[in-house]
């Protein structure tokens, strides 16, 4: 009876290993990873694509995604930081919604040895060690997509100074920051480009429309192009426009970032002159990093996502392909 026990004991014992060896999930490795993400908020069509991404792939990687919508304010995600440390998660994610202002947190999910992941946008620390990696695009290069595309268009406009209104995202975060650079950087090589006006509209429609309308009381028909750092901007200043009495996309050029479906709708309406392609689907590769980096493996510190860009002659025909 003894000798049975023990056999079967053994077998069990045998049986545990042999999976294990055999990559099949051991004891142990059983339990599902939990991350802890803490969101921006729900500002604009990429965003709420963006969750949706971050959402279905947890379910479909087996990850337990304890997920916090911080209402586009910083002390929201220090909180729910501070909650996902307190909950000893293996891993934290989020999307800062500012660059700067993260080291204390940080340095407490570090003191806690619990990695975080920037997802989207980037943070603005002097110890890169408070973060394993960031995954997300080149808000620079976008700007510099953006003003390209301008670039192009000027040729074909009557001579004299290009008059430019620019609509910025949150003050503060990475992609406004950048997105402006980016764009001055190739404008400013030729005079005739001016920014007359640039204001921040805060990533959405209401009060992308609001600030262009004041932007309009004040210029008028002295505006040639508007350069929006999101498509949602873009799409309730391309509203304002209208109400003025202006046609988008003819009498102002319109030109923004993103490529949700609301871009290309406007572009297929002749509204919208472009949109810089800036993809929201992170979902896949930050439950694949967030694993990765639970199991120990070294992971590249920037993770860039590709992109391209989309004027409005290609709109109708890209319209089927779009994802979000
Ligand atoms: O462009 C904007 C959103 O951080 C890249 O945030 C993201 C930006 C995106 O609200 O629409």
């Amino acid at each position: 009876m003894k000798t049975k026990r023990r056999a079967l004991l053994g077998a069990a014992i045998c049986i545990g290993l042999g999976s294990t060896i055999a990559g099949l999930p051991a004891f142990a490795a059983d339990k599902p990873l939990t991350l802890g993400f803490s969101q921006v908020g729900a500002e604009s069509e990429w965003r709420t694509a963006n969750t949706v991404s971050i959402k279905d792939a947890a379910k479909q990687a087996g990850v337990n995604l304890k997920f916090a919508d911080a209402q586009q304010k910083q002390e929201n995600q220090v909180k729910a930081i501070r909650s996902f440390i307190a909950q000893k998660v293996d891993v934290i994610a989020f999307s800062p919604v500012v660059e700067s202002g993260w080291e204390t947190v940080l340095r407490e999910a570090k003191a806690a040895k619990i990695p975080v992941i920037l997802t989207d946008r980037a943070v603005n620390v002097s110890d890169k060690s408070l973060y394993v990696t960031f995954i997300g695009s080149d808000f620079v290069e976008e700007g510099r997509r953006a003003a390209r595309w301008l670039q192009e268009k000027a040729k074909t406009l009557p001579a004299g100074d290009i008059n430019i209104v620019e609509l910025q995202g949150t003050v503060g975060s990475a992609p406004a920051i950048d997105r402006k650079a980016g764009f001055e950087e190739i404008i400013k090589t030729d005079p005739r480009f001016k920014i007359i006006r640039s204001q921040t509209g805060d990533f959405t429609r209401a009060k992308g429309k609001e600030v262009m309308e004041a932007f309009l009381k004040a210029d008028g028909k002295k505006i040639n192009v508007l350069y929006a750092h999101n498509d949602d901007m873009a799409i309730g200043a391309i509203q304002a426009i209208e109400e003025a009495g202006m046609k988008p996309g003819k009498d102002i050029l319109v030109i923004s970032i993103d490529g949700v479906k609301g871009a290309f709708e406007a572009m297929m309406a002749g509204k919208l002159n472009v949109t810089v392609e800036c993809s929201p689907l992170l979902g896949p590769q930050l439950m694949q990093i967030a694993k990765d980096v639970k199991a120990g493996k070294e992971v590249p510190k920037r993770i860039t996502t590709e992109e391209s860009v989309f004027p409005a002659e290609v709109a109708a025909k890209e319209f089927p392909n779009r994802k979000y």
